[in-house]
């Protein structure tokens, strides 16, 4: 498979982030089609395409949208719908939003314009991490110019259709990536999840309908609507159309973020991407950032989409592969990690509070050389207490490293038991002193 950029395909384009440059290359040339059509043949269009939320989990989006009720509830009143782009990408690994509302964040809104007006929205919010004060400005400032040209506000190119749009800085809080404690944080609370059901379609901001989409799955929306479905659906799989952005790191000789059709490898992207560092093996690799459970070199070939990386034993996830070659402590790589989950844990759950704290000093024990024999069941049983159990998918993800490394580099795990330290650096007895 090659590289296919699409929404990349700007990127190196001078000052791509203007409106000017975004018309230039043929920017907004698919709102204007979505506002002469219904709002349900917008729907449709997106349903046909089989686009798949890129945020994580691979929801359809189109069918997302289908969700939100039309016409007066129960009590007669019709409540008002939100569309929220959650750009609040914080995945470990995970660096395909943040440029891309870098580089064209009029893609992002002329598909905020798009899904809103499908699903009959007339506020739309934009949930942005609070400490990327760069890619703040550059959306604040594309918003500025989208309400200049007519793209946002009343009477939208002459349409009657109106929308606003506000762009909303978070505090910094990897759980205000999981949709609902995002719409806490939005309506001004501590940001933690709610229970779903009720999903946020049917109660979400200030409990009226919304849909909560990733920057990724809105970007592609212009696309779909100026190209058709049949053009979307000539790249990727059948249940995984389209191209998407896969962000490589680590030891990786380009790292980057490389745009190709879902369904593509691993052994195809690092031949893009000048292969393994010199002189370097592949150990292991994430494919869909630090939640989802890791591959080894026999996953080479695995199919990079939904499907192929299920079937394979993990999730394609936000699709952000850290690479890490054969001089890496797959130890200290899962109690880094897992300092993060047990960091970013928001606390309301038992299992998921108590356990990512117990998880950090097992693991701190072991990479250090004064792990116990025992301590290998421990973390597994831990682990199993938190996965299912929790009231988040955080939880799940903290403990999604522990098994998939235990299950292929258990043996690494006694190393640092039998060597009183870690095989990889025998001087570091005590990494935390
Ligand atoms: C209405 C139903 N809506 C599902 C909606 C739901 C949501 C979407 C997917 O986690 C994963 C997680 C992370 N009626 C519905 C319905 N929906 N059933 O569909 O829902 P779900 O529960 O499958 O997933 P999720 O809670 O959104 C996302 C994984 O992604 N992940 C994390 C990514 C982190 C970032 C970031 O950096 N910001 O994205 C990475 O792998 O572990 O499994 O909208 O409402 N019956
Ligand atoms: Fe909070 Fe963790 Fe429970 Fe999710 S799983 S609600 S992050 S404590």
């Amino acid at each position: 498979m090659t590289l296919s950029p699409v929404l990349t395909r700007h990127w190196a384009e001078p000052e791509s982030w203007t409106l000017e440059s975004y018309r230039r290359q043929e920017g907004y040339r698919a709102l204007p089609k979505a506002l002469r059509m219904q709002p349900d043949e917008v729907i449709a269009t997106v349903k046909d395409a089989g686009l798949r939320g890129r945020g994580g989990a691979g929801f359809p989006t189109g069918m997302k949208w289908g969700f939100i009720p039309q016409g007066p509830g129960p009590d007669g009143t019709e409540k008002p719908h939100y569309l929220v782009v959650n750009a609040d990408e914080s995945e470990p690994g995970t660096c395909k939003d943040m440029p891309l509302m870098l580089a064209t964040p009029h893609m992002l809104v002329e598909g905020v314009v798009i899904g809103s007006y499908a699903i009959r929205a007339s506020h739309a919010f934009i949930y942005l991490r609070g400490e990327t004060v760069s890619v703040l400005r550059r959306l604040q400032t594309a918003v500025e110019e989208a309400y200049a040209a007519g793209y946002l506000g009343r009477n939208i190119l002459g349409s009657g259709y109106d929308l606003e749009v506000v762009v909303h800085a978070g505090a910094g809080a990897y759980i205000c990536g999981e949709e609902t404690a995002l719409l806490d944080s939005l309506e001004g609370r501590r940001g933690q999840p709610r229970l779903r059901p009720p999903f946020p379609a049917v109660a979400g901001l200030y409990a009226c309908p919304t849909v909560v989409n990733n920057v990724e799955s809105i970007a592609s929306v212009p696309a779909i609507l100026a190209n058709g479905v049949d053009w979307f659906r000539s790249f990727g799989t059948e249940k995984s159309p389209g191209t998407t952005i896969y962000s490589l790191s680590g030891h990786v000789t380009r790292p980057g973020q490389y745009e190709a059709p879902l369904g593509i490898t691993l052994r195809e992207l690092l031949s893009y991407a000048g292969g393994i560092r010199a002189g370097h093996t592949l150990k292991f690799w994430t494919p869909g950032g630090s939640s989802t459970p890791l591959f080894t070199d026999e996953h080479l070939d695995v199919a990079l989409d939904y499907e192929g990386v299920a079937a394979a034993g993990s999730m394609l996830g936000t699709k952000a592969l850290q690479i890490f070659d054969e001089t890496t402590c797959v130890v200290r790589a899962v109690l880094r990690w897992t300092e993060f989950y047990a960091h970013e844990s928001c606390g309301k759950c038992t299992p998921c509070r108590e356990g990512t704290y117990w998880l950090v000093q097992l693991l701190q024990r072991l990479e250090s050389g004064q792990g116990h024999s025992t301590d290998l069941d421990k973390l597994l049983d831990i682990a199993d207490n938190i996965n299912g159990k929790s009231f988040c998918a955080l939880g799940d993800g903290a403990a999604s490293p522990i098994f998939s490394s235990l299950k292929y580099f258990r043996d690494e795990y006694a190393d640092h038991i039998r060597h009183g330290a870690c095989p990889f650096d025998p001087s570091r007895t005590t990494v935390w002193a």
